[in-house]
């Protein structure tokens, strides 16, 4: 090294080394500054959202000196990392989440103040990025929040949708798809990485050589190649400076292609080919639970896998060189991936195609490796959302692969023979291939067969993954599969979402139970006191009021602010059973025009919320939110239901929405026909918010109920483990149908919501007719209506109620995504903490 280089470096460092001022003065020259130099608008008279773009930009230059810290930290002491791979991410919107976990949501709300902006008002205008569909997409950004938070070395990996879910509009009583075109206004949290593109290839052929030493190799050729080019987004931990990665993918052409087709005159055919590169990461399939059967969606998982793996390797190699000890075979001590359900499970054959194929690896070195690297995360057992691909489009797409797979599968079935002489059905139940027509790949067994281990999301879900799903693996490999229970990050979906409660919290214990939940424990006693339980009705009547005044802006709707407000938001699927909580409501409707005025005056008084969005080929699912709205019309213009009831179907739930709405929650309903529902995470976000649940035996609710107490909860329904034998006597032996819900169907089916001319609500209540009622929604309807005016008769005992609700929301410690990934941490990943200590500030 040359002096001047060294004089150079020297510079540099002065140069760069100095922290940004955190100061009100200095933010708001910061923000005056974006104003006037990144966005080019002039300083004065600006709405909100170009000082939202301002305020966005300021907190991400005080976010990427952290970002960049950790991360060179942590390549210079060259520890472990987890990489979550999960084809959705639904992060939410970063505003307030930024600033918060930086410590400066106070600072920047001054700031704003002085020069006449709001900052609720701001964050407000953040237009939210929905890159998932629903539940796993938004634990994968729960647990993004835990990881940085408790400073693990750790990225997640995704695709950066060009459009996310779609935006559901109510148009004439039906969900409207539209598209959502999320980066119209730029996005201010990612950086593009020029530098970071990858060629990914798809189609072509499988050469087979001989290498200099005579062994057999495989190259694959030819096909198309596209460009992954990564954008990235950092994500901050709370009261720490670690901020960690979150790496999404987009394609686009690669260069050689480009110049191939223009140079052969093919002008339009070059532009084509150009589209049809772009398209793998245009939009994320709105599916949740089932399996969208389309071959764009393997190129998308393929594409996300090639790209994040080159990376992976790329940084994997790079420390190979910087300690002359390590060695490739070291991987696994130093990579830890965790495939997010199937969706990325391709990843399998393609590491072991980059150790054999590039790196020459023998078979069984090679999967040693990958099978040290490499853990799965089931999240579902309904049999429609096991994915499959068919042999012929694997081979087409991915030659390469489907060699590698049928090979695992022939050394995996040569061990199955060896435990299990002549067991032909397990044999056949256990390969990777389903001998059908076409021959399809199951991508879960190849995700047990290729992962050192397999989790399920709740107890109750492992125990059915195990007995229904992977018995005879489970006899193969008792200790591959394990639990571990899903969280929620208590950052958003406390601190953020419930200011309100989240201030009697910090009043109580100081602000330590932010990241350690377990700190609420001791509060649970004040459910005795008087004085601490009007506190806490006052808080929740903030955010009771806070949804009154939004549905009264937004929807024109006007709700009495005393009710009991039920919730059931979620994404709308025949196994969560809207269609019991609308027959529900159709009886208490029924009930209400039929009440005396002293039977009036005894009733509680109840606003129902239901929200989610309707896969848009899920007819079952779209016919319910008709029925809904439907209901909703009727029972809103009945002057009889004025105050005692209203039903509201609020349109395109997102995260925004649910942090708005699950504050506000008395009772909210998690009523899945039970064994159908792996965990639920809103359930635990209800309860920490101070909200109590009507719901089933079933995923998360079980450990829920232990936790807080069954009396704090209002459970009904058949068990898990009575579900299948009352499913094979209904055929034979229907149950009697009871009168209520007779009455209800009746009210449906002859007109009182209308007549849609294709028969939609009848196809809806056909599915019920006890003979073959798949979800049990007839079998539950009369414990379920306990259960509701069970929770009618608590509610009116006010103290009563909320001292139930004190328990149950301080004793939730172990819903925190903090305990859940201590446990992956611990028992899968084998990765530790690495806190980055800055320098000291020099401001
Ligand atoms: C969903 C389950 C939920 C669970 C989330 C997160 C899929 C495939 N599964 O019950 O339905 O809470 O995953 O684990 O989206």
């Amino acid at each position: 090294m040359g002096a001047d280089h060294l004089a150079h470096k020297e510079l540099l460092w002065k140069l760069s080394s100095t922290y940004l001022p955190n100061d009100v003065g200095s933010l708001q020259r910061s923000l005056v500054r974006h104003v006037e130099y990144t966005l080019a608008r002039r300083r004065y008279k600006l709405d909100d959202n170009t000082f939202y773009q301002a305020t966005a930009h300021s907190v991400r230059d005080r976010l990427i000196e952290r970002w960049t810290d950790t991360q060179q930290y942590s390549a210079k002491v060259g520890a472990k990392k987890v990489y979550y791979l999960s084809l959705e991410f639904l992060i939410g919107r970063s505003l307030g989440n930024a600033v918060s976990n930086l410590g400066l949501r106070g600072a920047y709300a001054e700031a704003l103040r002085q020069i006449g902006y709001n900052l609720e008002d701001i964050m407000s205008e953040e237009k939210e990025p929905a890159l998932g569909n629903g539940g796993l997409g938004r634990l994968a950004s729960c647990f993004l929040d835990t990881l940085a938070t408790q400073n693990y070395p750790a990225w997640g990996y995704g695709i950066r949708y060009k459009y996310g879910m779609f935006e559901q509009r109510i148009l004439n009583g039906q969900q409207v798809e539209f598209p959502d075109y999320w980066l119209t206004d730029g996005n201010p949290w990612e950086v593009e990485r020029l530098d970071v593109q990858y060629p990914v290839r798809l189609f072509g052929h499988v050469r087979e050589f001989k290498d200099q030493e005579g062994n057999t190799r495989y190259a694959w050729q030819g096909g198309e190649v596209v460009m992954a080019q990564a954008y990235d987004t950092p994500i901050p931990g709370y009261g720490t400076y670690n901020t960690n990665n979150m790496r999404l993918w987009s394609s686009k052409p690669s260069h050689e292609f480009d110049l191939a087709s223009f140079n052969a005159g093919n002008y339009y055919g070059a532009v084509e080919a150009k589209e049809r590169c772009e398209s793998i990461t245009s939009v994320l399939y709105p599916n949740d639970a089932t399996d969208e059967g389309k071959r764009l969606r393997l190129k998308q998982q393929y594409f996300f896998v090639s790209a994040t793996l080159q990376d992976i390797f790329r940084r994997f190699k790079k420390s190979v060189g910087r300690t002359a000890t390590t060695k490739i075979q070291d991987m696994p001590k130093k990579v830890a991936i965790q495939l997010n359900d199937t969706h990325p499970a391709i990843a399998i054959p393609e590491l072991m195609r980059l150790l054999l194929d590039v790196e020459y690896l023998s078979w069984e070195e090679a999967w040693e490796i990958s099978r040290n690297v490499f853990a799965y995360t089931n999240h579902t057992i309904l049999p429609e959302a096991m994915e499959k691909w068919s042999v012929p489009m694997i081979t087409e797409l991915l030659p390469r692969h489907m060699q590698i797979i049928y090979e695992i599968n022939h050394r995996f079935l040569l061990e199955v023979q060896k435990l299990w002489p002549n067991d032909d059905t397990r044999l056949s139940a256990m390969s990777i291939i389903e001998e059908s027509t076409p021959k399809m790949v199951r991508m879960s067994n190849l995700a047990v067969i290729g992962s050192h281990t397999v989790n399920g999301v709740a107890m109750i879900h492992t125990k059915l993954l195990k007995s229904t799903l992977f018995p005879d693996f489970l006899l193969m490999w008792p200790e591959k599969f394990i639990n571990v229970t899903n969280g929620v990050t208590p950052r958003r979906w406390l601190l953020q979402a419930n200011p309100a409660l989240s201030s009697i919290y910090t009043g109580m214990v100081g602000p330590g139970w932010v990241n350690d939940l377990k700190r609420l424990e001791p509060i649970k006693t004040m459910a005795q006191d008087a004085l601490f339980r009007q506190r806490w009705r006052a808080a929740k009547q903030t955010n009771k009021n806070a949804v009154v005044d939004w549905l009264y802006k937004t929807m024109g709707i006007q709700v009495n602010p005393n009710a009991l407000f039920d919730m059931q938001v979620k994404r709308i699927h025949e196994y969560k059973r809207q269609l019991l909580n609308v027959l529900g409501i159709v009886h208490r409707y029924a009930e209400i025009t039929q009440a005396t005025p002293e039977q009036r005056n005894q009733m509680v008084p109840r606003v129902c919320i239901m929200a989610g969005k309707a896969a848009p080929g899920y007819v079952m699912a779209k016919n319910l939110i008709m029925l809904v709205c439907a209901v909703s019309e009727v029972v809103n213009a009945d002057a009889a239901c004025r105050d005692l009831l209203k039903v509201i179907f609020i349109p395109n739930f997102n995260v925004s929405l649910a942090e708005l709405l699950i504050p506000a929650s008395d009772v909210s309903q998690h009523i899945s026909t039970a064994g159908l529902e792996a965990s639920g995470t809103g359930n635990m976000k209800f309860v920490m918010n101070g909200g109590l649940i009507v719901g089933t035996m079933d995923g998360a609710n079980i450990e829920i109920a232990q936790a807080i107490g069954e009396h704090n909860m209002f459970t009904f329904g058949a068990k898990a483990s009575e579900v299948a034998a009352i499913r094979r006597t209904m055929s034979h032996h229907p149950p009697k149908i009871d009168p209520r819900l007779q009455r209800a169907t009746q009210m449906i089916r002859s007109g009182v919501f209308g007549k849609p001319k294709d028969g939609e609500y009848h196809q809806l209540l056909d599915a019920i007719d006890p003979h073959k009622d798949v979800y049990l929604t007839a079998q539950d309807f009369p414990s379920y209506l306990r259960a509701m005016d069970e929770a009618d008769a608590q509610f009116q005992l006010e103290e009563k109620w909320t001292a139930k609700c004190i328990e149950s929301a301080c004793s939730m410690w172990m819903f925190s995504s903090d305990r859940t990934i201590r446990e992956y941490a611990a028992k899968i990943w084998n990765v530790e903490p690495l806190p980055f200590r800055p320098p000291k500030h020099q401001n």
